[in-house]
C-alpha cells in the first residue's frame, strides 16, 4: 500500500470541517464552476458540478466554458417521502431543475441541472421541505436503504426507524452545511470534532442497506454494510450483518472488482449502531488512503480478511457476532400494482422507467404525480429499483388514487412485460461525467428489444433481470443482473451474463466491447440454447452460470 495520500485526502484536512472556500467559490460572478477543492467538498454536502456533455463540442467550438451546472441528491433514509415534500420537490423541479427529477437506485431524490447562482436557494428550498442533503455524496455513510413498503407490515416499520436512527447516528458533525447553505451564524475558531469521522472522514464513500427477507429488493450484498432482518411472528429479533459489498471497478485494472458482501455474523436487535460504528471506524483507520480506485471497505477487507475484521469489530464494538441466522431470499424486483398491507391501507407501486420524472411527449409524469400528492393522505416510498410506491391509502381514499392512476396514464406504464418492469438504467449521459456510453437513454429501447427476442423465443413473461451502466462503476448495480450491459465507448459495451434472481452471485463478463447488434446475436443465441437444454424452470441467469460461461467466457 503506498504511503502517499490521494489529493483528496489533503482537501479534506485542508477544509476546516468540509467549508473550504465554497462561500467565495459560489461568489465568484465569473465562472459557472467552483474552485476544484470546493467542488470536491461539494459532494460531503449532497451536490456535483456537472456539465451537459450534448453540448460540450459546440461551447468549446464557440469558446465558451462547458455549459456548468449541479446534480443534488437527497438523504432520504428508505426513501420516504410525504405527499407536502414531493410537492415541494415538484415545485424546485420547475423552477430550478429543468423541469425533471430522478429517482435514484438508492432511494433518493435527484436534481439535475441547477445552476450555480441557483443552487444556495435550491438548497434553502430542499431544506425547508424538511429534506436535507447531508452526507448523500462524499466520504462518510450515505443515504441509507431500506426494503421498500416498509409499512406492509409491523416488522417493516421496526426496520425502518432502525434504519434512521443508524442515519442519524453517522452523520457528520460539522455545521459546515447550516453556515454556507443555510446562513447559521459560523463557527469560530476550530471546526467541530468528529468523533466518528477524523478531520479527513472516510478513505471513501460508504454504504448500508437494511433488508427486510424474502425481498431483497435492495440487492444487500451490493453494500459497503448490510441488516439482514429477522423476523418472528413479527417482530425483528436480531440482524445479520453483512460487510465488503461494492461492485465499482475500472476497465483494464485488474486490481478493482465487484464483491459481494461477506457475512459477518447476528446480532440481537439494538446493536446496530454500535456494530455501525465500528465498521465505520475500521474502515477509516486500515482503508486505503493513497488510491482512491482501491479504498472501498471491499478492499479493506480483502486485504486484511473477514476474520481479523470481524475481531476488529467485536473488539471496538463490544458486541460479539453469533452464528449468522439461516435467510431465503425468494425475490428482488418491485411488487408492481396495488398490494394491501397488514393493517388494510394500500400500497401502489408505479413504474418509472430509469426512476426519470418529467413532463415530456411520451407521458406527464411530473404533472401526474403532482395530481396524485395533492390528494394522498398517506407518503411516498421511492424503492432502490427506482420506482415509486404511493404507500399507506386508507381504504376509503383509494377509488380518488385509483381514478388519477388511470386517467393520466399512469396505469399503460405498468403494461410492460416482466423484464421491461423490472430494467434498470444509470443515468449516464448527458450529465454523469464518467459515463462512456448510454444507459438511462437506451433502456426503453433496448429491453424492447431483448424483450423481443424473449418472445420470438416463447417466453415473454420470463422475468430475467437486465441493467444498463454507463460505465464500470456500476450504478444501476449492472453486476448483479442476470444480463448487463457495462458501457465502454459510445454504442458498445461489456455483456455480462450470470447473476441469479435474487441478487446473491455476481455476474460475469462474458463479452468485451461488442456494439448493440451483436449483443442482440449473442443474446439471441444463448437463449436459444437456454430454452433447448435447461433445467426444468432454470432461470436464464442460473443457466448462463452453469453452461455459457464455463465455455464461452472472453
Ligand atoms: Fe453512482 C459515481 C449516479 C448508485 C457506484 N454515480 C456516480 C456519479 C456521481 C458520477 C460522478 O462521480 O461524477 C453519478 C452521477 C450521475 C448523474 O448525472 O446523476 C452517479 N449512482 C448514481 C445514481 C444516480 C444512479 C442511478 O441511476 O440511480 C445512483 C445514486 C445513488 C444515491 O442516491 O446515492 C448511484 N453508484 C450507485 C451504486 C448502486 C448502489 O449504491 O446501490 C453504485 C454501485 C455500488 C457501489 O458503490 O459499489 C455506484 N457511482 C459509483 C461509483 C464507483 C464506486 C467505486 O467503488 O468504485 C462511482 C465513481 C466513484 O465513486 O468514483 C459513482
Ligand atoms: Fe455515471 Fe458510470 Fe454511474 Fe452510470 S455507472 S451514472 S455512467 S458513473
Amino acid at each position: 500500500m503506498s504511503t502517499t495520500l490521494s489529493p483528496v485526502e489533503t482537501i479534506k484536512a485542508d477544509s476546516r470541517g468540509l467549508r473550504g472556500t465554497l462561500i467565495q467559490s459560489l461568489n465568484d460572478a465569473y465562472t459557472g464552476a467552483l474552485r476544484e477543492p470546493d467542488q470536491t467538498l461539494l459532494k460531503f454536502h449532497g451536490s456535483y458540478q456537472q456539465d451537459d456533455r450534448d453540448l460540450r463540442e459546440e461551447r468549446a467550438e464557440q469558446k465558451l466554458e462547458p455549459n456548468y451546472s449541479f446534480m443534488i441528491r437527497t438523504r432520504t433514509p428508505g426513501g420516504v417521502v410525504t405527499p407536502a415534500q414531493w410537492l415541494a420537490f415538484d415545485a424546485i423541479a420547475r423552477r430550478y431543475g429543468g423541469g425533471s427529477l430522478r429517482l435514484t437506485t438508492r432511494q433518493a431524490i435527484q436534481l439535475h441541472g441547477v445552476i450555480k447562482r441557483e443552487l444556495k436557494a435550491t438548497l434553502q428550498a430542499i431544506n425547508q421541505s424538511l429534506i436535507d442533503t447531508i452526507a448523500a455524496c462524499g466520504d462518510v455513510n450515505r443515504n441509507v436503504l431500506v426494503s421498500a413498503n416498509p409499512i406492509e407490515s409491523a416488522a417493516h416499520a421496526q426496520v425502518y426507524a432502525d434504519a434512521v436512527a443508524l442515519s442519524e447516528a453517522l452523520l457528520p458533525k460539522t455545521r459546515a452545511y447550516h453556515e454556507i447553505w443555510l446562513d447559521e451564524e459560523p463557527v469560530a475558531g476550530t471546526p467541530e470534532h468528529e468523533p466518528l469521522y477524523g478531520p479527513t472522514y472516510l478513505p471513501r464513500k460508504f454504504k448500508t442497506a437494511f433488508v427486510v427477507p424474502p425481498q431483497n429488493d435492495v440487492d444487500v450484498y451490493a453494500h459497503d454494510l448490510g441488516y439482514v432482518a429477522i423476523v418472528e411472528d413479527g417482530v425483528v429479533l436480531g440482524y445479520n450483518v453483512t460487510v465488503g459489498g461494492g461492485l465499482g471497478m475500472t476497465h483494464g485494472d485488474a486490481r478493482t472488482y465487484a464483491r459481494a458482501a461477506s457475512v459477518l455474523g447476528y446480532v440481537p436487535r439494538g446493536r446496530e449502531i454500535a456494530v455501525a460504528e465500528a465498521v465505520l471506524t475500521t474502515q477509516r483507520d486500515h482503508g486505503d488512503r493513497a488510491d482512491r480506485r482501491l479504498s472501498r471497505l471491499k478492499y479493506t477487507i480483502d486485504r486484511l480478511g473477514v476474520d481479523w475484521f470481524r475481531a476488529e469489530v467485536e473488539r471496538r464494538s463490544g458486541v460479539v457476532f453469533e452464528a449468522a441466522r439461516t435467510v431465503r431470499f425468494t425475490a428482488r424486483g418491485d411488487r408492481f400494482g396495488w398490494i394491501q398491507g397488514s393493517d388494510g391501507h394500500w400500497h401502489l407501486t408505479l413504474r418509472l422507467s430509469a426512476g426519470r420524472i418529467a413532463d415530456r411527449d411520451d407521458g406527464q409524469l411530473l404533472s401526474a404525480l403532482r395530481q396524485i400528492a395533492e390528494v394522498h393522505r398517506g407518503d411516498f416510498r421511492i424503492t432502490a429499483n427506482q420506482n415509486l410506491i404511493v404507500a399507506g391509502i386508507a381504504p376509503e381514499d383509494r377509488p380518488a388514487i385509483e381514478r388519477l392512476f388511470l386517467d393520466t396514464g399512469l396505469a399503460e406504464l405498468l403494461q410492460r412485460s416482466p423484464l421491461e418492469l423490472n430494467a434498470l438504467a444509470c443515468v449516464a449521459l448527458p450529465t454523469c461525467p464518467l459515463a462512456m456510453a448510454e444507459a438511462e437513454r437506451y433502456l426503453k429501447e433496448f429491453s424492447a428489444e431483448v424483450q423481443t427476442l424473449l418472445a420470438r423465443h416463447g417466453v415473454p413473461d420470463e422475468p430475467v433481470s437486465l441493467r444498463i451502466s454507463g460505465c464500470p462503476n456500476g450504478c444501476s448495480r449492472p453486476y448483479l443482473a442476470e444480463i448487463a450491459l457495462v458501457g465502454k465507448a459510445p454504442g458498445r459495451y461489456n455483456l455480462h451474463l450470470g447473476g441469479d434472481a435474487f441478487g446473491e452471485r455476481l455476474n460475469r463478463l462474458y463479452r468485451e466491447n461488442i456494439d448493440v447488434a451483436e449483443i442482440l446475436r449473442v443474446l439471441d443465441q444463448s437463449f436459444a440454447r437456454w430454452l433447448g437444454e435447461r433445467r426444468p424452470a432454470e432461470a436464464f441467469g442460473d443457466f448462463a452460470h452453469r453452461v455459457l460461461l464455463d465455455k464461452g467466457t472472453r
